[in-house]
C-alpha cells in the first residue's frame, strides 16, 4: 500500500484531524482515485479503530476523535465520490427508540457506519415506530439500527419490529439492535436480524447481515 494511505490511517487512528485533510488532499493531488482513497485509506483506519475500540484498547473520546477526523477527510473526497458514482456499502436507518433520549452510543455507531462508508440517516432519540417506517419507505434503506438504554424502553423495539412488519417493508430492511441492556437473546426473542454489543461490532454484523 501506498505510504500515503498508510499514514493517513496512522493520523486517523490518532485522530489527527488537520493531518488526515491534508492528507487526503494530497493523495487527490498526487491522482489517487477517491474510492481508492476512501477504501484504503479512510475506511481501512476506522476499520483499526473499530477493532481496538472492541477490545478494549481505545475508549470513547478517543473514538470520537478519529470519527472527527474522518469526517473531514469524507467531506474533502464526497463531491469527488458523487462525481465518480461510487456506490455506498448500504443504507443505514438508525435512532434511538420511542421514549429513550440516551443517544450518545446511538451516535458512536452511526459515526462507525460513516466510517465503514455506509450512508448514514440518523433520527435522533425519541423516535417513534411511525418514523422509523418512514424514514425506511422514503430512503429505501437496506438497514434499521435502534437503539435502547432503558429496561423500560426495549419494549419499542417490538412495537416498531411490529410497525414495519405491518408496513411490509420487512422482506426489505434488516433490523440491527443494541444498547447497554440489549442481549443476543433478546434479539431473538423479538425477531430482530441481529446484535451488535458495541459500535465497531455493529458495523462487522451488518457487513455480514448484507453479504
Ligand atoms: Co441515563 N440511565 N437516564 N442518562 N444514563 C443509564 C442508562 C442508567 C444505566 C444509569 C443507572 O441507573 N446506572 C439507567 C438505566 C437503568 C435501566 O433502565 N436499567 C439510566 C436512567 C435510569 C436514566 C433516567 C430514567 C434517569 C432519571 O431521569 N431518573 C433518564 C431517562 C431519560 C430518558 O431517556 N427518557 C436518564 C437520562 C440520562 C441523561 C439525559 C442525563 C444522559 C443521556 C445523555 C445523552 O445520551 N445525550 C444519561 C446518561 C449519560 C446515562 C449513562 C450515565 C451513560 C450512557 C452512555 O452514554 N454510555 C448510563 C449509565 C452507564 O451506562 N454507565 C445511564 C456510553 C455509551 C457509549 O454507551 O449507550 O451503551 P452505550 O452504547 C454502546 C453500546 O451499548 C452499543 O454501542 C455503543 C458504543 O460501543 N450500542 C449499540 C448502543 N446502541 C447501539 C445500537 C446498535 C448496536 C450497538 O445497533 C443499532
Amino acid at each position: 500500500m501506498q505510504n500515503s494511505l498508510k499514514k493517513m490511517q496512522t493520523d486517523l487512528y490518532g485522530g489527527d484531524m488537520d493531518a488526515v485533510k491534508a492528507a487526503t488532499r494530497k493523495a487527490i493531488d498526487d491522482g489517487m482515485s477517491p474510492k481508492e482513497i476512501l477504501d484504503n485509506g479512510l475506511i481501512a483506519g476506522m476499520d483499526v479503530v473499530g477493532r481496538d475500540f472492541k477490545t478494549g484498547d481505545l475508549f470513547i473520546p478517543e473514538v470520537l476523535l478519529s470519527a472527527r477526523a474522518m469526517h473531514a477527510g469524507l467531506e474533502i473526497l464526497r463531491p469527488l465520490l458523487v462525481e465518480s458514482g461510487v456506490r455506498a456499502q448500504g443504507k443505514l436507518v438508525i435512532g434511538t427508540v420511542a421514549g429513550d433520549l440516551h443517544d450518545i452510543g446511538k451516535n458512536l455507531v452511526s459515526m462507525m457506519f460513516q466510517g465503514a462508508g455506509f450512508e448514514v440517516v440518523d433520527l435522533g432519540n425519541d423516535v417513534m415506530p411511525e418514523k422509523f417506517v418512514e424514514s425506511i419507505r422514503a430512503e429505501n434503506a437496506d438497514l434499521v439500527g435502534m437503539s435502547a438504554l432503558l429496561t423500560t424502553t426495549m419494549p419499542a423495539m417490538i412495537t416498531t419490529i411490529e410497525a414495519i412488519n405491518q408496513a411490509g417493508l420487512r422482506g426489505k430492511v434488516k433490523v440491527l439492535i443494541g444498547g447497554a441492556p440489549v442481549t443476543a437473546q433478546y434479539a431473538e426473542d423479538i425477531g430482530a436480524d441481529s446484535f451488535a454489543p458495541d459500535a465497531g461490532a455493529a458495523v462487522d454484523v451488518a457487513r455480514e447481515l448484507l453479504s
